[in-house]
């Protein structure tokens, strides 16, 4: 794949081959991760982001490679986009010791200070504050990053929400929250959490800019990330985005997604942001459908690549069980 540095230039034909390509590995990732849990090859959780691929995408280029990120624990797609590679995702995925996180995190823990992803969060909403608190050392430090924090419609819900909201606008720090509104929580539909449905208004009592984005666009989350960062990195403090996506998996691998419909799925699919970028390519003629295929392919032999180093990697050792964790340190005696 190309380096990040190719794709600056805004809408190129790079910009769009970069995008389809990355897209389509975050969702043949995916694809082979669900497979993969069928196989009992990955247990515990899992969510899959497939279907809000053009969140990561547009994010990524209107961002540097400084810039942090946080989000929930469906993290597989916007690690990728971070630049960690699929093997380290999916060997944690496999609990292997050659995973980002050691193999102890699982699906829902990617990290790698190394690439600026800060995780993978189960907690739902505690990455709001977490997020706020990257911003915060950025500020700190004296540095132009800013921090991306993820979260979904469900923990928009939260108090935390609230408060991080009050202290990021006090002290205008370089945070962008992200909210990606995919219309549920696990089963349960936005319309049934709040009487404010409009998820960007809630920045409104904070006096924090705010606006509601096309999510199946790549090109609509870069220009409005874009903005959001220009604004953070001039000390211009926080920006809440509602970017409106869609899941065409179920919240979690066990989810029969009894409560929604068939045609609402199917409505989205339409607006697929693999398939409009693929498009857009095609119509400019920016690439032949040899080179589209050499892309595909290419993609193909990664995924295949990560679920075989993953196969070939350890297992963590048995030492490893109580090193990262509050237990070695506050409890030394348990150890020896
Ligand atoms: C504090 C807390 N409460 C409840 C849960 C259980 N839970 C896990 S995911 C989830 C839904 C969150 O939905 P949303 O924020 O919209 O994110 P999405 O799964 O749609 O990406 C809930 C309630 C949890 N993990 N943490
Ligand atoms: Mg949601």
């Amino acid at each position: 794949m190309q380096t990040l540095t190719d794709v600056k230039t805004k809408f190129s034909k790079e910009t769009y081959l970069y995008w389809y390509e990355l897209m389509l590995l975050m969702r043949r990732f995916e694809e082979k991760a669900g497979q993969l849990y069928g196989m009992q090859k990955i247990r515990g959780f899992c969510h899959l982001y497939i279907g809000q691929e053009a969140v990561a995408a547009g994010a990524i280029t209107a961002t540097k490679p400084e810039d942090k990120f946080i989000t929930a624990y469906r993290d597989h797609a916007l690690a990728i986009a971070k630049g960690m590679s699929a093997r380290e995702c999916m060997a944690e995925l496999y609990g292997k010791a050659t995973g980002c996180s050691k193999g102890k995190g699982g699906s829902m823990h990617f990290f790698s200070v190394e690439h600026g992803f800060f995780g993978g969060h189960g907690i739902v909403g505690a990455q709001i504050g977490t997020g706020a608190g990257l911003a915060f050392a950025e500020k700190y430090k004296g540095t132009d990053n800013v921090a991306l924090c993820f979260f979904g419609d469900g923990a928009a819900r939260q108090g935390m929400l609230h408060e991080t909201f009050n202290m990021a606008m006090t002290w205008k720090l370089p945070v962008i929250f992200i909210c990606e509104n995919n219309k549920y929580a696990m089963g349960t539909s936005v319309e049934r959490t709040s009487n404010v449905l409009d998820i960007y208004k809630l920045a409104d009592a904070y006096e924090m800019p705010a606006d509601s984005i096309d999510g199946m666009s790549c090109e609509a989350v870069h220009e409005a990330i874009e903005r959001a960062v220009k604004r953070a990195r001039e000390a211009g403090g926080p920006t809440l985005l509602e970017i409106n996506t869609y899941r065409y998996k179920g919240h979690s691998m066990s989810d029969p997604a009894k409560y929604r419909t068939k045609e609402e799925v199917e409505e989205y699919k339409e607006k697929d942001p693999i398939s409009h970028v693929l498009h857009t390519i095609l119509e400019n003629k920016w690439a032949t459908d040899a080179e589209i295929e050499a892309i595909n392919e290419r993609v193909k032999a990664e995924v295949e690549d990560c679920v075989q180093f993953a196969e070939e990697s350890p297992w963590p050792s048995d030492d490893e069980l109580l090193k990262d964790v509050y237990t070695q340190e506050d409890y030394p005696f348990i150890v020896d």
